[in-house]
């Protein structure tokens, strides 16, 4: 990319451009100064980018599992810096299952954090003004959600991290339970360093079951459809830490726990 300062819009070469250059980013492990140093663009335009990025996706491939929400929570609006939420699509290359091994040379630079998910029983009919989001879910579970902005030092704008497919890497999810109230439930994240989190969930948007209703209105307004049998990650309870090695874990209280074992390659080494 060159790093000429666009100040009209931004063009569908751009778009295309501006996907390849963060998939570029993803694929190599290699940062990427903030897409805003060099072109002024706006959040339309940075779901087109994130549209492209995932089209760049699906044709190596991968198939779309979900979705996710960011910023659901004060602790990560205030982390980052941003104030509004945002919506990501999860594939099942970011699929990591329970308990399993997560090689963290996939990453730049990898944070994890608690999260609730949902699944999806039937297709969301997003042309009904009136659908229920609610009657569409049938589970809830603990997750773990692993993001890894594609810019370097996790500084990004609004739009920015919006074309990063909101800096979505990975994710864990423990075991479903049929869908219940989760409101007001103890998070604790142990992590393999030093770090232990808590928190409650709560913090997503005061009941992580709004999230769902956040959900279906940023998917009307963006065109992003919800289909039965997707994972839907609510947004992270609390802030997000670093991924190291070792066993990363994640309880809701009520719900259970979920983890990942960070390891420094693929042959291995822990
Ligand atoms: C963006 C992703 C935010 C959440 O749960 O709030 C997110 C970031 O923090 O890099 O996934
Ligand atoms: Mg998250």
């Amino acid at each position: 990319m060159s790093g000429s300062i666009l100040t009209g819009p931004v063009d569908a070469d751009t778009v295309e451009a501006l996907a390849a250059r963060l998939d570029t980013a993803q694929t190599s492990r290699t940062d990427t100064p903030s897409l805003a140093d060099t072109h002024d663009f706006g959040v339309d335009e940075a779901y087109a980018i994130q549209a492209a990025l995932l089209a760049r996706r699906e044709a190596r491939g991968e198939r779309i599992v979900g979705v996710k929400l960011g910023f659901t929570s004060k602790a990560k609006m205030a982390q980052m810096g941003v104030s509004d939420v945002i919506v990501g699509r999860l594939t099942d290359a970011m699929r990591v299952t329970d308990g399993d091994d997560v090689d963290l040379s996939r990453f730049i630079h990898p944070k994890v954090e608690p999260e609730v998910a949902y699944r999806l029983c039937r297709d969301v009919d997003l042309a009904d003004p009136t659908t229920d989001i609610e009657s569409c879910v049938d589970a809830v579970a603990p997750a773990l959600e692993i993001i890894d902005s594609r810019y370097r030092d996790f500084r990004f704008t609004y739009s920015d991290v919006v074309a990063d497919n909101t800096s979505a890497a990975a994710f864990a999810i423990g075991p479903w339970r049929p869908v219940r109230d989760v409101s007001n439930r103890a998070v604790r994240m142990v992590g393999s360093g030093a770090a232990e989190v808590v928190g409650s969930t709560a913090a997503v948007l005061g009941d992580p079951v709004r999230a769902l209703h956040a959900l279906v209105d940023m998917c009307r307004r963006r065109g992003i459809p919800l289909r039965a049998g997707q994972v839907v990650l609510a947004g992270a309870a609390t802030a997000a830490v670093p991924l190291t090695g070792g066993v990363t874990c994640c309880d809701v209280a009520g719900l259970g726990t979920v983890s990942v074992r960070g390891v420094r390659d693929v042959r291995g080494v822990r």
